[in-house]
């Protein structure tokens, strides 16, 4: 008897993308058979019906930051919308930091990830904290939510490596308790020696540790902030390549096409990830601008061209840097094929792919990410036919598996219309969707 059957559902490919209608046999937390679909009696503990929905791979969030989630307006509104206000406002609410309070607020953020089918974060945590409370309490949340979501946890030099009393030492620290990955924000310190200098601390003590390397760069609507060159040179010369990535990168919204051209080619030969956080982008880059407005986004499109592999964060829910949010991986793939124009047919399926497999690539999850035998039982069933579908309807999925447990449902929910001259009837804002080209 197996721990878990999953009945007709549509699985795909994943070197082809061609689908078809499988059982899935689970135990012991892994996928242990993927059967063609059949009626006949298997039995297992517990039988799922996914109705011919799709299972596919958990949601990846590759860029969020636990620490200050669920903190906006305390003890003040962002009222100018900047990243610098957001960095003012967290200043002041960091001394009110408690051990009960980050868990609180980090545990209520992941469950709501957990129910919205997302099993894998990489969070920031701000070390810039003589105290580094909230580093503790999340190594303690790591380990309180390990059964159900993988957390990945940065050390966030928010205020600076050289250029906070202490910086490189509490980075250090850090990395000594026990992160997974070493942060940086060269565009933030104050000079553009302490940028690179800091970028190399960074790579360094990742090196050193073992860890992966992800930095806030260059997130700034500046031409002239280009630490993401040095970061992407470190990463080759380092040999850490794949492991290290530039987050947010919103200054390369405003790099002309000559120095764009060179810099898609070191990014590409570095093997370096992106992760692009379209919501806030919008939200806090543009704000110095008179019109015409820039957009504060990274060269997704053109990244992706080159061959560089992009993913999509949600960066904040509720904070100091973003009022709203509902840790919805969906929701920043719906967003952002708007903000970086990725809409034609293809590209939209590829924004899924930036919520799932791309963001898994940034948090280097390897075999263990997929829906294939041997790997962990951790899927979503989602009653959309692909990620286009998904993207556009916003479609939940009806059931979350973590390591073999079903651990969240959402019935789907049932609209019906009473349109004039016809009887009331069910409105699925389903309708055929046409196969990929
Ligand atoms: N801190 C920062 O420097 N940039 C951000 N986007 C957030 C925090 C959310
Ligand atoms: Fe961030």
């Amino acid at each position: 008897m197996i721990d878990l059957l999953v009945r007709d559902v549509r699985v795909s490919d994943e070197a082809t993308g061609e689908t078809s209608t499988v059982d899935l046999h689970v135990d012991g937390g892994r996928i242990v058979a993927v059967v063609p679909h059949t009626d006949e009696a298997v039995e297992a503990g517990t039988v799922v019906d996914g109705a011919g929905a799709w299972a596919t791979p958990p949601y990846v969030e590759p860029h969020v930051h636990l620490d200050a989630a669920l903190t906006a307006g305390q003890p003040r509104w962002n009222r100018s919308g900047t990243l610098w206000e957001g960095i003012a406002c967290w200043a002041e609410r960091k001394p009110m930091l408690t051990r009960e309070d980050v868990i609180d607020r980090a545990e209520q953020t992941l469950r709501w990830y957990a129910a919205n089918g997302t099993l894998h974060v990489r969070s920031h945590v701000d070390v810039t904290d003589p105290s580094l409370v909230a580093l503790d309490a999340l190594l303690e949340v790591r380990d309180r939510v390990r059964d159900i979501v993988n957390l990945q946890l940065v050390a966030f030099p928010q205020e600076g490596i050289c250029s906070f009393p202490n910086g490189e030492e509490l980075l250090t620290e850090a990395a000594r308790r026990g992160v997974d990955v070493v942060g940086a924000i060269p565009h933030f310190e104050d000079t553009r020696e302490d940028g690179v200098r800091s970028v190399e601390i960074a790579v360094d003590l990742a090196d050193r540790h073992g860890l992966h390397v992800d930095a806030h760069c260059d997130e700034i609507d500046d031409e002239q902030s280009r630490f993401v060159e040095v970061l992407a040179t470190q990463a080759a010369r380092s040999g850490l390549r794949e492991r290290v990535t530039a987050s947010h990168t919103t200054a390369m919204g405003s790099y002309n096409p000559a120095y764009s051209y060179k810099l898609h080619r070191i990014l590409a030969r570095s093997g370096i990830n992106m992760v692009s956080n379209p919501m806030v982008s919008l939200h806090l880059q543009g704000r110095f601008d008179d019109y015409p407005k820039r957009r504060g986004i990274t060269q997704v499109k053109e990244l992706l061209a080159a061959g560089v592999n992009v993913a999509f964060g949600h960066d904040d829910v509720m904070d100091p840097w973003y009022p709203l949010g509902t840790a919805n991986p969906l929701q920043v793939a719906h967003v952002g094929t708007h903000a970086t124009q990725l809409l034609s047919r293809d590209e939209i399926e590829e924004t899924f792919r930036m919520v799932t497999w791309r963001a898994a690539r940034v948090l280097g999850l390897g075999e263990e990410y997929g829906v294939h035998v041997g790997a962990p039982a951790s899927f979503v069933l989602l009653p959309a036919v692909d990620g286009y579908d998904a993207v556009r309807r916003q479609v939940r999925p009806t059931h979350v598996v973590s390591r073999g447990r079903v651990v969240a449902t959402t019935p789907p929910a049932v609209t019906t219309l009473t349109w004039p001259g016809e009887d009331p009837a069910e409105v699925t804002f389903s309708p055929a969707v046409p196969p990929p080209a």
